[in-house]
């Protein structure tokens, strides 16, 4: 394969593209499943095997939560900013392979080079960030309501985290749960997607060259049926941080909610961008082309609803069919695609699923909708730019997640009911507005109800160092990623320290 990387880079990128075997790691070993099963993860772009995956067991996590357990309990007494150390140097190795861990990333997801690249810098951004937390992980220190007493309240860790990780930011998403897990004094049990293996391997070999002590990171492969429930369910496993669908989270939910166990669940989204008739229609265009076509739509983030002014509509419809004309879907290895292909096949029959209900439930489809099925590309997952018109906020394309590369425009009159139909959904993850009018913008900030809301931008592009989440169906609540996310990994502890020698009821003795 011609991969376009330095000479240096390049020997490992080849020698990485032999068919290879993943290993679990545990308290610091890689040892293959009990089961001694495998599964395959493929290369979507083509379909060639990439190595095979342990399917894994209850067994394996059992062993995993113990050696977590074990960890932990002496990594919560090492200081922050000396566990914080640790990740510096993770932060260093992942910038210094940041271009063969690209490499990896495309290969083993398609999602084009460039955003590969993006992904990994968001990775190196999270390790940076959480090993600054180290010399942080503020509480409060108050005054007491009481004479000669000391109030303060501080961070302690929550015990061991199971992480469920999804394969369409593999390691970006891995890096927003680990980092802040680890840094905050908790162990990790860590089950990422079977799709994407290789990045979920390397992220943990470099914890492992950071020095990170045995046991504090556990990597199980396997199904969520089996592995992921059998880590919701372990009663040592104290809190569980999920990405993924919404039925998965529901039901991890509903498991954990009978053991008090802490959930913290990121899934789905059908994120809108808005376009008002004051807006710069160009830069309307390079942001919905960007977040409803990046990825191959497969963000949580993705546009997949363009709520539009009717009085540009159509020239809104013209600039964007110019524009996804031009893009050009291939391989993502290839520096010059613009689209990847999407994760296997049931994914691609899924959006094309939902391209043929838009049509029958009246949508006009003005582009794409089709499975690629000539030449090269047909061995590999790809689908068509797909841009419906004409659809209103009730039909099953404006509603439900479709996870491709499929948007819609939704025509209005007004903001108000811009908002309305924004709103209108069951998830609420993010949100965006092109206007040139302060007033409305600012309406828009108060009034779409969304975790992440963009004005004059598309609807991706979150940056780490602030709260990445969702509203309704998005989430139940807790945020990944910037300062909210040691809310999650880290329980409050409020101490008072009473040094007046006697003793003083609050409430009673000062009033
Ligand atoms: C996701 O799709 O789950 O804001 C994560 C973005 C990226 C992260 C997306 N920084 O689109």
């Amino acid at each position: 394969m011609n991969y376009q990387t330095g000479a240096q880079e390049e020997n490992q990128v080849q020698n990485q593209n032999h068919p290879k075997k993943y290993l679990n790691y545990i308290n610091g070993e890689w040892v293959p499943s009990v089961s001694g099963k495998f599964t395959v993860n493929v290369n979507p772009a083509n379909g060639e095997v990439i190595g095979e995956v342990p399917q894994s067991t209850k067994e394996d996590v059992d062993l995993a939560v113990a050696a977590a357990k074990a960890a932990q309990k002496s990594w919560r007494l090492v200081p922050a900013p000396e566990r914080a150390e640790i990740l510096y140097e993770v932060g260093r190795l992942l910038k210094e392979r940041k271009e063969s861990l690209s490499q990896i990333l495309t290969l083993e997801m398609g999602k084009v080079i460039a955003e590969a690249r993006g992904e990994v810098q968001e990775a190196i951004d999270m390790a940076y960030y959480m090993a600054g937390e180290g010399r942080r992980l503020f509480g409060d220190t108050v005054p007491s309501e009481l004479r000669n007493k000391f109030a303060m309240s501080v961070r302690v860790p929550v015990g061991v985290a199971g992480l469920i990780t999804p394969w369409n930011f593999p390691i970006a998403i891995a890096s927003w749960k680990s980092l802040p897990a680890l840094v905050a004094g908790n162990a990790v049990v860590w089950k990422p997607a079977s799709e994407t293996p290789f990045m979920a391997a390397e992220f943990v070999k470099i914890y492992e060259e950071a020095g990170l002590p045995k046991g504090l990171i556990n990597l199980v492969f396997g199904s969520g049926g089996v592995v992921g429930n059998a880590i919701v369910d372990h009663p040592d496993v104290d809190i569980v941080s999920f990405t993924g669908s919404n039925e998965v989270g529901r039901q991890i939910n509903e498991r954990a909610g009978g053991m008090l166990k802490r959930t913290s669940l990121e899934m789905g989204g059908k994120n809108a961008v808005t376009v008002m008739e004051d807006a710069d229609l160009d830069l309307a265009v390079d942001g919905i082309i960007w977040s409803a076509f990046g990825t191959a739509g497969q963000r949580c983030t993705a546009c997949s609803r363009i709520i539009v002014h009717e009085a540009v509509k159509e020239e809104l419809e013209r600039k964007l069919l110019e524009r996804i004309a031009k893009l050009k879907i291939g391989n993502g290895l290839d520096e010059s695609v613009d689209v990847g292909p999407v994760i296997n096949r049931s994914a691609l029959e899924k959006i094309d699923e939902y391209v043929k209900i838009g049509v029958k439930e009246g949508a006009t489809l003005l582009c794409g909708g089709e499975i690629l099925s000539n030449g090269e590309l047909a061995k590999g997952h790809y689908y068509t730019p797909t841009l419906f018109t004409d659809v209103t906020p009730s039909m099953t394309i404006a509603q439900e997640e479709i996870f491709g590369p499929v948007t819609s425009i939704i025509p209005v009159k007004n903001l108000d009911e811009a908002i309305k139909v924004n709103n209108g959904v069951e998830f609420g993850l993010s949100s965006s507005i092109f206007s040139r009018d302060v007033n409305r913008v600012f309406q828009a900030m108060r009034d779409l109800d969304t975790g992440i809301v963009y004005v004059n931008a598309g609807t991706t592009g979150a940056e780490i160092h602030l709260p990445f989440g969702g509203t309704k169906g998005t989430g139940n609540g807790h945020r990944d990623s910037g300062v909210a996310a040691l809310d999650v990994f880290t329980e409050w502890k409020s101490v008072y320290v009473d040094y007046s020698g006697t003793l003083q009821r609050a409430q009673i003795d000062n009033k």
